[in-house]
């Protein structure tokens, strides 16, 4: 399968330092940042680096270092999440919303960190 990347989307600009980010961690291999609509009282965005367009793009092609460094980015960000959320810091979703029907925005692999209240039982 094949993915084609398309450079001028919004996460790519946040990346090269075109557009500005509220950071809450960068890495060699990720950024995270706070999301602009945020549908928590906490929502991160993390991000990898390398121009990957979904979870199965980076899943399947990303080298074990750049799948590592994101993972563990990630895990940093859950534990940010937590002191982020304070009094109920106990619990967090993770979502990566990918392609047409899974209503993916912005074509750039991103992993939605959520927490800072009782979030709903159902996926939509
Ligand atoms: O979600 C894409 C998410 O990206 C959505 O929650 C808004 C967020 N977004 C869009 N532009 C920005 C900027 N500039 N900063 C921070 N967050 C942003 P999706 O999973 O693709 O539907």
């Amino acid at each position: 399968m094949s993915y084609a990347y398309d450079d001028q989307n919004i996460f790519a600009k946040i990346l090269r330092g075109e557009i500005p980010n509220n950071t809450v961690l960068e890495t060699e291999h990720a950024l995270a940042f706070h999301d602009i609509q945020p549908q928590a009282p906490v929502h991160i965005l993390v991000i990898p680096k390398g121009p990957y367009v979904c979870y199965d793009h980076f899943a399947l092609e990303a080298s074990d270092e750049e799948i590592i460094g994101f993972t563990r980015a990630v895990g940093e960000v859950c534990k940010i999440a937590g002191v982020q959320a304070g009094e109920i810091g106990d619990g967090f979703r993770l979502i990566s919303n990918s392609g047409e029907n899974g209503v993916q925005e912005v074509p750039h692999l991103h992993v939605h960190v959520l927490g800072g209240r009782r979030l709903g039982r159902m996926l939509q």
